[in-house]
């Protein structure tokens, strides 16, 4: 087949038993009618419940990550931060959102915990994540979730440096898009640096 000018070319990704997925805060506040809300964050969970299934189906193991701040975390307005209260730990913005459907052998990663310190990338200052990946002889991720300028972004370009493959899933990412373009901009840049970004349907059957 062949492909004309304009049409991207299907990537044909084939999983093996080195793949894993990682789920980036699909939280309540991230949605809308939530604390900082990606406009149509919501509309992650379906397509991102059909990669869980198919990762756990094929028995491959999955991370799922939460932004988690103490009441005080320095990201916020009233501390000098650029956000909106969020994801406050134990609140209900901060849960999974209500129709994420995770495995109960998912691994759980928490982040912004501290209140003096951001912490957009589930790998820095997460240890534990890495780990597990390594115990499971991972060297390729599928990163999605929320949101794609920030926490989608930042640990792409970390799990790059620690020297995974990493494919970033287009139709399971949304951007919160403070100007107009961010979400494009930061799959741009995710690529530049060596990511890819796929769809379903670039994954055999
Ligand atoms: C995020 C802004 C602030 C994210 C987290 O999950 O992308 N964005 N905190
Ligand atoms: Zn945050």
């Amino acid at each position: 087949m062949a492909f004309g000018q304009g049409e991207v070319e299907p990537m044909n990704v084939s999983l093996t038993s080195s793949d894993a997925l990682i789920v980036v805060d699909v939280q309540n506040d991230f949605c809308p009618g939530g604390a900082l809300p990606a406009p149509e964050g919501d509309k992650v969970v379906p397509s991102m419940n059909a990669y869980i299934q198919r990762f756990h189906e094929e028995g491959l193991p999955i991370a799922a990550s939460r932004d988690w701040h103490p009441e005080d975390h320095m990201s916020f307005r009233k501390e000098g931060g650029p956000w909106p209260p969020h994801c406050i730990q134990g609140s209900q913005g901060a849960e999974y959102h209500p129709d994420l459907s995770l495995p109960e052998e998912t691994h759980h990663v928490k982040k912004g915990t501290r209140a003096d310190e951001e912490d957009y990338s589930a790998f820095l200052g997460h240890p534990s994540l890495t780990a597990f990946l390594h115990e499971n002889d991972v060297d390729r991720i599928f990163v999605g979730g929320l949101t794609t300028e920030y926490c989608v972004k930042e640990t792409v370009l970390d799990a790059l440096e620690e020297g995974f493959d990493v494919l970033v899933l287009d139709d399971a990412t949304q951007g919160v898009n403070v100007e107009h373009g961010d979400a494009n901009k930061a799959l741009e840049e995710m690529r530049s640096q060596g990511a890819r970004v796929i769809t379903s349907t670039d994954i055999e059957p």
